[in-house]
This record gives C-alpha cells, structure tokens and sequence, in this order.
C-alpha cells in the first residue's frame, strides 16, 4: 500500500488551485478545491498506470476489452483514495489545511453514465479486473448528459437533465492524439476490381471522430491501474473543411451538431426508443472506436492477425455492441485484406456475448432500412453472415422448415426486414452466457432453444457479483472495522473468507456490536430521509427498503399492496403489528413508461395519508426517497434491516442490489428468481424469507388467471384492491390510479400481483414477528453477511477470466 508524503500533497495541491485555477485558497470556490484534491491524488494514479501500461506491453498479455454502452461508475474520489490505500492518509492532510474533506467526499456529483444494473455490473467488473491485476479494460461513451435526476412534485415524476459536468471532470483524461476514425452513412457502389471479382465499394460516407477520454480504474491495493476509454463524438476537420467551403454556412454548422450530438445523452432505457437511428449510430460509433483502438494496441506488437484471438478478448455487454461482429469483419476484410474464412475464424474465437433479459420489449431489433442508411457496408457483412448461416441450417437441419425462419438474423416481419442482435451476437461469438444459473437456463431452453440445440458448448452461464471494495469497504466503514477486526483484512480480496465471521455468531459481544451498527447506518440514513423528505422516520422500525428501476416486473406495486393491507389491518381491524416498520423505496421510471410511473405516484399517495393517519403512523411509514443513484445507495443499503427483491419469478435477469444488501446484512424477501435463488442456496432458508410462484407455474397461472376468482376466495386481497381503485390514495386527483387496478384485475395481471399476494404477506408477517427476537436476527444478519461471499465480482471475474477470455492475473 502506498503512503503520501503530506508535505508534498499540500504544495501540490496549492500550486492546482493557484496555477491549475488560477485562484489563491481563499478565492477558489468548492469547485475548484474538489478538483484540485482529485487532481492531487491522480499524481498517485497515474505513474501506477504508466507503470502497468508498460509492464502489460514487456509481456506481451492477452488483454480483455470489455464493450458496453453503460458504465455507471458512481462517485470516485473516495474509492479511488480506498484502492490506493490513502484515504485516511489524505483526510487528514486535507483537514488539516483547514478544508472540510468529508464535505468534499460529498460534494463529488456521481457520472450516471448507465441506467442500472447493465451498468452498475460493468463497473464493479473493471474494479475486480484492476483489483486482480487483470488486463481487462472498459470501451464506452463519454455522455455529456447521463441518466436523468428525478425529482419529486406532487408525487409526479418529474425528469431534469444531467450536466454532469464532464468537460471539466478531473478524472477524465483527453488522450490526444489517439482519436478514431469512424465512416457512417453513404451508399454501396457495386463494381469489379482488376481480376474481374466482385469488390463492392462504400462511397460518399462521412467522417466522424472519436476522441478518447479515459479514466483511470485504479485496483485494490494500487498495484494496477487499468483504464476506462470514453468517446466522445467530434464531425472531422477534414469534413468541416469541405463542407464550409461550399458556402451554405448554416446547414453546415448544422451538420456539424448533428455529428457532434452523437454522444450527448444516454437513453433511459424505454421501450419507446427501440428503433431511434440515433441511438443505431451511438452503439456503432462506440463499437467502431472501441474496434479500432483494439486492433491498433494488438498491431503495435504484431504484424500479422495469426495470433489476434490469442491476445485478444472482447466481452459484449448485451447486444448494444453486436455490431461489433460486423465491424472487425469490416475492419479485417476491408482494411486489413484478411480472407472471409479467416476473418471469421478470428472473429468468433474473439468475441463472447453476455444476455442480460430474457424481457422481450427490451431484446433488441433493427429496421433494416435504418442499417442501409446509417451502416450499408455492415449491413452489407451482415447479410452474408445471415447467407452463409443459413445455408448451413438448411443443410443440418433439412426436415425443420421452420429453423431457418426462427434462427436467421435477417427476419421479414411481413415485409418489414428486421436485423435481430441477439442473433447476430451468438452467431459471431464463441461464447453466450446469462447472468445467473437459473437465467442461463432460460436462455437456452425459452430464449434461444434453437441455437442452445446447434451449439450447446457456446453457452454458460457467469452468475453476477458486486465488488466488496465499494459496497462493504466505502458503503459500510462501520462494517468493515468490525469484520477486520474479527478476521483481518484478508476478506477483501477474497470475499469467501466472510464464512470465518460465523464462528462468532453466538458471541452476544459481537451480536450487539452488528446490531449497534446497523443502528447507527440507519440513523444516518433517517436523516437522509429528513433532509430529502421532510419525513421522520424511527430508526428502532424495521427499515425494510425497495430501490430499483421502477418495472412492472419488479413488483413495487405488490409491496404497495402489502402496505395497504397491513394499514387496513391496524386502521380497521385493529390489529397492532408486532413492530413498528417504514418501508422505503428508490428507483427511477423511465421518462416514457406510464405505469411505472404512476407507481411511483401511488406510491406517494400511499405515503400521503398513512404517514399523516395518527392511528397508523406510529406503526407504519412509507417514504420515497428521491434521485436513487450510486453514491444514494451507498448510504440506503447499509441501513436496510430487510431487503426487497420481488420481482415475478423468471424476469429478473440476476439482480445485483439483492448481492449488496445481503452482503451488508439485510435480510432478502424475495422470489425464487435471478441470483436470489442462488443467494438462498448460499444463505440457507431459515436466513432468507422466499415466497410466491415458481418460474415453471407462472406460465399455467397466466393461462388459468380468473381475477374473480382470487378476489372471491381472499377479503383481504379484495379489500387492498378496491382500495387501489378507489380515490382514497389519491382524494385530490380522482381516478387516477384506476389503471394499477385495470391491469391487474382486468388487464390478465401478466405479472402475478395477485396470484403472490397471499404468500407475500405471509412472509412479510412471519419476518416481522422474527425480527422482535433481536438475538435470533443478528444471528440471520450476520449469516447473510458470511455467507455471501460467492457474490464478490472477483470470483465472477475470475470465472470470465479462466473460462472464456483465458486472461491471466499479471500480479
Ligand atoms: C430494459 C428494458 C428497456 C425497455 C423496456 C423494458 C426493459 C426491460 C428490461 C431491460 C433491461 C435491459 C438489460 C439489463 O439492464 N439487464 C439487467 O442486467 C443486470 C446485470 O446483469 C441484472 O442484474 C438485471 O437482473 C437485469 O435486469
């Protein structure tokens, strides 16, 4: 672990403000300070990263590139000060300049360069690949404008942009010099070359740029320092150059912002952007920059592609980057005279594929109309992809008809030609996984059964994980004292070593300590809710806590439905619970998903009258913390006493938040879905409260659904039903969350609100009547905490790394 010499950090730190900013320390603003202090620690970073550069290119390694349109890395500065083992070190520096370093911490604004999960899981895999000191590096977008805020009025959603000022973010780096060239649009011009063949031409396509940002990924223990490459889009000079001059000033400037609008926003995931030619042309422009800057670092050491899949893996995250199969062909035939059969051979053996939803509103699919304008050589490639493909599936499978139409990745869709990504992306790689076991089998047997039939050694499966640095060692300081203090540190780099907690968990000493930290986390987190809120809550409640995206699908509407019935309970028959309980939610819609966000308004009105009920609310609370982020679930998660994952059994892909929470010693009530069923494996069934439907029953539940019928045979759900129809949520606003009720009583309930209520609040009832038996619960808490080590990122990591990249640890 390194030291900092304080002396030299001080003066390095005045000369930033003064000679960096211009300003002396009593002018320069908050700004200026946090940027000076970032600028500080990248002295420290940045000769560890010249330093593994070089130590990568002596050896000559098989490097992974991991190519994702999201990465959402949350705040920096305190992780980075943590991996390079500083962090108490410059505290105290800094403090004792008379600067408030805690308030700094604070202040850093989190880059929300990712919607979730998809994101989330990017990030916590480059801290693993750096913290294991894997040459493993990250390709994506340098957003101008990240994932919205959320803001609350009237109970209403409400979306402001995200500036999150990344022109003068200081841990961007502008690597000049090292930009990308990327040819888009244009037309293809049939012709013969010399010996008479067909050479098809791409003519008249424009240029743009890539520049490259990078940040640096700093590992734990600071021995590796990887890099995250963001582009950010730019229309050439050479382009700029022609098109002023012919004159029409205006459409050229125009022109020009166009190009240049490329990287400015992430889309928010919805369901109303598939199809958008701007987004096709995000997800080429990253995977041409990234495929360029791969095949550039693989040429500076070699000069033929014989060894390229020996040096190099490419990781898709989703299908957002299956271009990527077409472009290296492209870049390996056109550029680089490769033969097709070659370029085939190097392509597959390169890449791998991860699916991350089996939800068939987000599989993605492409007017092919849009590919011909936007990419006509790709989709040119991609044609004769489907060609060949085709001719081979004819041929194996000669007495199906079908297969052809149910695998091709050209599908007409009555007389619409679609591309398919997924398609596209298992046929051009050598590897397909899912994100958990039970996903991975769906993939194979629901998503895709056709090509699990012809190539059942492509597909595996790599269950999610989360890195323990950020989500126990920076989330939960209180936490991880304890745990080295009982074990040492070894258990941050090696997360199974959490099982040497459970000798202690008879020790009432150790208990009591769990338990007075869990308390003082939900302290601060109450006054998280005061200040964002107004709302006071009882940190001696149980804090029982929902943040997610908001979906259907993840059920935030059923926990509703539980509330409402527990307030009935108290409200009108008098039943007094057994302990008080704030239920807290977070997550935001996306911006065009009604449903979704009408939940977050009932939700409200929830909140509304049953905090203000003075029968109810010293029993129950309901508050909905706005703007769920990174840097905002690092302060709610370890302040969950129970953690919910309820989505409807077979949807949620893995589910990385129910990793953290249970890390942190929430515990889960959850479905048997995603990773949750593989925690509960972990965790044992007496630490974990599981309920509802199994995925194998949903599908004869949704044939066999007759509201009526749930309605009649239970007062307690028909009561919580009438009431989501009724105006009583929503007095001001009459009607307006009859919608909630039509789809689930007569819109099907596609998502089995109603067929899970009774077992939800089943479990929810005996957890509650567990939890006043403090002993018993620290017992479950500190089970949950030793017993979810499989769920480090290092160990994901490292089957990735054995299994499919074959990279190696270079420490
Ligand atoms: C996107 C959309 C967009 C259109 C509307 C419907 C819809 C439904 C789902 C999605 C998710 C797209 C991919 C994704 O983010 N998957 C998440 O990946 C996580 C990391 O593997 C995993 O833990 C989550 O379970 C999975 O939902």
């Amino acid at each position: 672990m390194a030291t900092i010499d304080p002396s030299r950090f001080r003066s390095t730190l005045l000369s930033i403000v003064r000679y960096g900013f211009g300003r002396t320390m009593e002018q320069a603003t908050k700004v200026d300070i946090f940027n000076s202090v970032c600028f500080a620690v990248r002295e420290h970073i940045i000769d560890r990263k010249i330093e593994t550069e070089k130590r990568y290119a002596d050896n000559d390694v098989k490097r992974m590139h991991y190519i994702s349109m999201e990465f959402l890395t949350g705040p920096l500065l305190a992780n980075n000060l943590i991996n390079l083992g500083i962090y108490d070190e410059c505290r105290t520096i800094v403090n004792d300049i008379g600067l408030d370093f805690d308030d700094l911490i604070e202040f850093e604004p989190d880059p929300a360069l990712g919607n979730g999960g998809l994101g989330r899981l990017a990030a916590c895999f480059l801290d693993s690949l750096a913290s294991m000191g894997m040459p493993g590096f990250g390709y994506g977008i340098n957003y101008d404008y990240g994932l919205f805020h959320q803001s609350i009025i009237g109970g209403y959603q409400h979306e402001r942009p995200d500036f999150w000022y990344n022109k003068s973010s200081p841990w961007l780096m502008r690597m000049s010099g090292e930009k990308a060239m990327v040819p888009v649009f244009g037309r293809i011009e049939d012709s013969e070359d010399m010996v008479g063949e067909y050479n098809p031409m791409w003519v008249e396509w424009k240029l743009i740029v890539g520049r490259p940002h990078d940040i640096a990924v700093v590992g734990y223990g600071g021995k590796t320092v990887n890099r995250l490459r963001l582009f950010s889009a730019w229309a050439s000079e050479d382009f700029d150059i022609q098109i002023f001059n012919e004159g029409d000033y205006y459409r050229a400037l125009e022109d020009k912002i166009r190009f240049e609008n490329i990287s400015k926003i992430l889309y928010p995931s919805d369901s109303r952007d598939s199809g958008k030619e701007l987004r096709l042309v995000q997800e080429y422009f990253l995977v041409a920059c990234a495929v360029h800057d791969i095949v550039s670092i693989y040429l500076n050491q070699h000069d033929s592609f014989d060894m390229f899949h020996e040096k190099v893996a490419i990781q898709l995250n989703d299908t957002h980057p299956a271009l990527t199969v077409a472009e290296l062909m492209r870049v390996l035939i056109d550029l680089h005279f490769v033969e097709w059969d070659d370029a085939w051979q190097i392509t597959t053996r390169t890449l791998g594929y991860t699916n991350h939803t089996l939800m068939p509103e987000a599989l993605e699919t492409w007017p092919m109309h849009i590919f011909k304008k936007v990419i006509p050589r790709h989709l040119q490639i991609i044609q004769e992809i489907d060609r060949r493909f085709m001719s081979m599936i004819k041929e194996k499978y000669p007495d199906d008809p079908e297969k052809p139409r149910r695998m091709s990745i050209v599908i007409d869709n009555n007389g619409e030609k679609n591309i398919r990504m997924a398609h596209l992306a298992i046929v051009g790689s050598h590897s397909v996984n899912g994100v958990a076991a039970i996903h991975s089998e769906l993939v194979k047997t629901r998503l895709v059964p056709d090509f699990y039939d012809l190539w059942p050694e492509k597909f595996n499966n790599k269950t999610n994980g989360v890195t323990p640095r950020r989500w126990i060692l920076r989330a939960n300081p209180l936490l991880a004292q304890l745990v080295c203090d009982t074990i040492g540190d070894g258990w941050i780099l090696d997360l199974g070593r959490l099982r040497e907690l459970e000798a202690h968990c008879k020790e009432t000493a150790f208990l009591e300590r769990l338990l007075m930290i869990k308390r003082k986390n939900k302290v601060r987190l109450a006054s998280i809710i005061k200040e964002t809120t107004y709302i006071e809550v009882d940190p001696e409640s149980i804090f029982d806590i929902h943040a997610k995206r908001l979906h259907e699908y993840k059920r935030q509407l059923l926990n509703a439905m539980n509330i409402i019935h527990i307030y009935f309970q108290i409200r009108d028959d008098n039943i007094i619970p057994s302990v008080p309980r704030t239920f807290i939610f977070g997550g935001k819609a996306a911006p065009g998903y009604f449903m979704a966000k009408l939940v977050i308004r009932f939700i409200h009105g929830l909140a509304e009258i049953i905090n203000k009920d003075s029968k109810a609310n010293e029993w129950l609370k309901v508050v909905f913390i706005p703007d769920y982020r990174v840097s905002l679930a690092e302060k709610m998660i370890p302040g969950a006493d129970v953690s919910e994952q309820i989505s409807t059994a077979g949807m949620e892909a893995s589910g990385t938040g129910n990793m953290k929470f249970a890390m942190n010693g929430a515990i889960t009530i959850g479905t048997l879905d995603g990773a949750n069923i593989e925690i509960a494996g972990e965790v044992g069934e007496e630490n974990i409260y599981i309920f509802g439907h199994k995925v194998d029953e949903i599908e004869s539940l949704r044939r066999e659904h007759d509201a009526d019928r749930f309605l009649n045979s239970s007062p307690a759900l028909k009561r919580v039903m009438d009431a989501v129809r009724s105006d009583i949520f929503c007095p001001d606003e009459p009607g307006i969350f009859k919608p909630l009720y039509d789809s689930i009583v007569h819109g099907g309930d596609y998502y089995c609100h109603m067929a899970d209520f009774q077992s939800y609040t089943d479990a929810h009832s005996r957890l509650a009547n567990d939890y006043m038996d403090r002993h018993n619960w620290a017992v479950k808490s500190l089970l949950n905490i030793a017993r979810t080590g499989k769920f480090s990122s290092d160990r994901t990591i490292k089957e990735y790394a054995e299994e499919i990249w074959k990279i190696k640890s270079q420490i």
